[in-house]
């Protein structure tokens, strides 16, 4: 049975592994049965000999451990379940070559631009005191990266088309940037797109994106 190595959102003062949370809704969405190991950030996973970092060095989750196969950093993962394990007709099966390029590309999207726009917006706003300035820059970076999402899911319901690997990444990440008091209203293809992944039961049995969600709308930043 396959291993997920999660922090779990309902202890963790971070609200949990948004990026192992693409694991887990990907497992759901390819009907696998799978066992969650929960990791406590300070203790487990941030002292350079805690023993996780034997399966993860960098000392992050998600990392998965499938009967000895070893694998981190949430897109590769995500890759190897669904080029391995989702069947002809399962909901995350990947298409042809340039379909699954174009997944590709969104889910690079997301790590190498969208994950550090977040992680920008959230260190400027932890920093005491706040930089005005560097906090408004953050800001702007980051809604640029909304407003390019928000014309890519004009007319579709799906980030890549059909829903796929690519929506799990986004929306996993689009839905911490909730807790920063950023409005998504004025976006209102990405708020119709979570809504839409909401919806499933994969998200809905996911606490650290209901748990976003859910603070998004206390706070009327989506609808
Ligand atoms: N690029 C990595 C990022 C993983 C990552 O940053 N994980 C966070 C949780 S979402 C973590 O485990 N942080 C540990 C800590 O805060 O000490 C991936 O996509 O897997």
């Amino acid at each position: 049975m396959i291993r997920l190595y999660h922090i779990d959102a309902a202890t963790d003062p971070n609200g949990g592994s948004r990026n192992a949370a693409k694991i887990s809704i990907a497992l759901r969405e390819l009907g696998l049965e799978f066992e969650t190991v929960t990791l406590d950030r300070m203790t487990e996973l941030r002292p350079l000999d805690a023993p996780f970092r034997r399966i993860n060095p960098n000392g992050v989750t998600p990392a998965i451990d499938d009967d000895g196969f070893v694998l981190w950093e949430s897109s590769a993962v995500l890759r190897y379940l669904a080029d391995n394990y989702a069947k002809k007709g399962n909901v995350l099966a990947m298409g042809d070559s340039q379909q699954t390029a174009q997944i590709q590309q969104w889910l690079s999207w997301e790590a190498a631009t969208v994950f550090g726009g977040v992680l920008g917006v959230f260190f400027a706003m932890l920093a005491d005191p706040v930089n005005q300035q560097t906090l408004d820059a953050a800001i702007e970076e980051y809604t640029r990266m909304l407003a390019l999402l928000d014309a890519q899911l004009e007319g579709r319901e799906f980030v890549a088309g059909p829903y796929s690997i690519a929506d799990i990444a986004l929306g996993c990440v689009i839905g911490v940037g909730l807790n920063m008091n950023i409005s998504l209203l004025p976006y209102r293809n990405i708020t119709g797109w979570l809504i839409r992944l909401s919806e499933r039961p994969a998200w809905q049995q996911e606490l650290a994106f209901m748990n976003d969600m859910k603070a998004g709308r206390e706070a009327g930043l989506v609808v």
